[in-house]
């Protein structure tokens, strides 16, 4: 077991509750610390302490009462939610992450991951094989203020020495806990309402292709970049990070090969604008030659996963 004493913050929701527990078989100390109550599979395997990541004071506090050396920053305001709320969404996603900045270079901290997103990209990106240094002009208060928080990574890298290490994650898929405001979520819902209902109503078009990842990999890759040597890094701001890549009518013909009787309807929303103004694939080019970066888990693999998980859960 390593001895660095890890912080998460936003560590109840659908990436920490799973980073959580997979840092914790690394790391003898990983504190987990959301405004939310944990769930009981977090809060029996270590510590857990209710911490507002934009309270500077508390922050700093609990930095120095556990010796922190590591921060995982996951708190933050996804797309949709986003939307409807930018003032919520632009406080939570800045001053949160200016928080665990001034409070990471002031105590000393050595690592610091942040989560960015494909949302820094915009309509005018190239959206086939969207390549690592390309045009950002997203237009989603979530996707600036995502781009934003790379820039500030990068400052802090540059100006203070600070080693901040991003992942711009795609569209996370996963079965123990539920996606939590983004536009991607119905590639989240679409599995627990075909085990449940054996049918789903998409608020995307059919034919809407995403970035996807399934949540493993997800965990795989975010811990290979945390752990890889700084002198690999060459990119400080986000790197692009790539799984796979599907819409709603691919998922739908996937899941039909295990539960024959499903069906799909489409009902657009607002998040069409959203998802309408995102890459469709990503080019991890520089992810796979600075740290090795090559996922396992493609559009089949992950359905017999996620609905085999799912059943599990529905028997227990
Ligand atoms: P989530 O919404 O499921 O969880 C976020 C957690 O942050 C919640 O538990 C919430 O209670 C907590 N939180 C919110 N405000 C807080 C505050 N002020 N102090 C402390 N905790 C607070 O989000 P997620 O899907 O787990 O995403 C984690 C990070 O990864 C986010 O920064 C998100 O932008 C990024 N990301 C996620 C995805 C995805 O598909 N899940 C994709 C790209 C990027
Ligand atoms: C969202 O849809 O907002 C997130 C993301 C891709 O950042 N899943």
């Amino acid at each position: 077991m390593k001895n660095d004493t890890i912080l998460v913050t936003g560590a109840c929701g659908q990436i920490g509750s799973e980073l959580v527990l997979s840092l914790r078989k690394i790391y003898k100390n990983v504190i987990a610390s959301d405004l939310k109550e944990p769930s009981a599979e977090l809060k029996e395997s270590g510590e857990f302490i209710r911490l507002d990541a934009l309270y500077k004071n508390g922050l700093a506090d609990c930095v120095k009462r556990f010796n922190v050396t590591q921060i995982y920053h996951l708190a933050a305001i996804l797309s949709a939610t986003g939307e409807k709320n930018p003032e919520m969404a632009w406080r939570i996603n800045m001053k949160g992450l200016r928080t665990i900045l001034d409070v990471s270079v002031e105590a000393g901290i050595k690592k610091v991951f942040f989560p960015s997103t494909i949302a820094v990209f915009g309509p005018t990106t190239p959206k086939i094989n969207t390549p690592q240094l390309t045009v950002m002009e997203p237009n989603t208060i979530y996707g600036i203020s995502k781009l934003a928080g790379e820039r500030w990574c990068d400052w802090c890298f540059q100006k203070k020495g600070l080693d901040v290490r991003s992942l711009r994650y795609p569209g996370l898929i996963s079965y123990k806990t539920k996606a939590g405001g983004g536009t991607t979520d119905y590639a989240v819902d679409v599995f627990f309402d075909a085990v449940e209902n054996k049918k789903y109503e998409c608020f995307l078009k059919e034919d809407t292709i995403l970035p996807m990842m399934y949540m493993p990999d997800a965990i795989r890759g975010t811990i290979m970049l945390m752990e890889a040597p700084a002198e690999k890094m060459s990119m400080r701001s986000g790197y692009n990070f790539s799984g796979t890549s599907f819409a709603p009518k691919d998922v739908a013909a996937e899941i039909k090969k295990t539960i024959p009787d499903f069906s799909m309807s489409y009902k657009p929303d607002s998040r069409q604008v959203i998802a309408d103004s995102w890459p469709q694939s990503i080019d991890d080019a520089v992810a796979q030659k600075d740290w090795g970066w090559k996922p396992e888990f493609d559009l089949p693999l992950l359905t017999k996963d996620m609905i085999k998980n799912i059943e599990a859960m529905h028997l227990v």
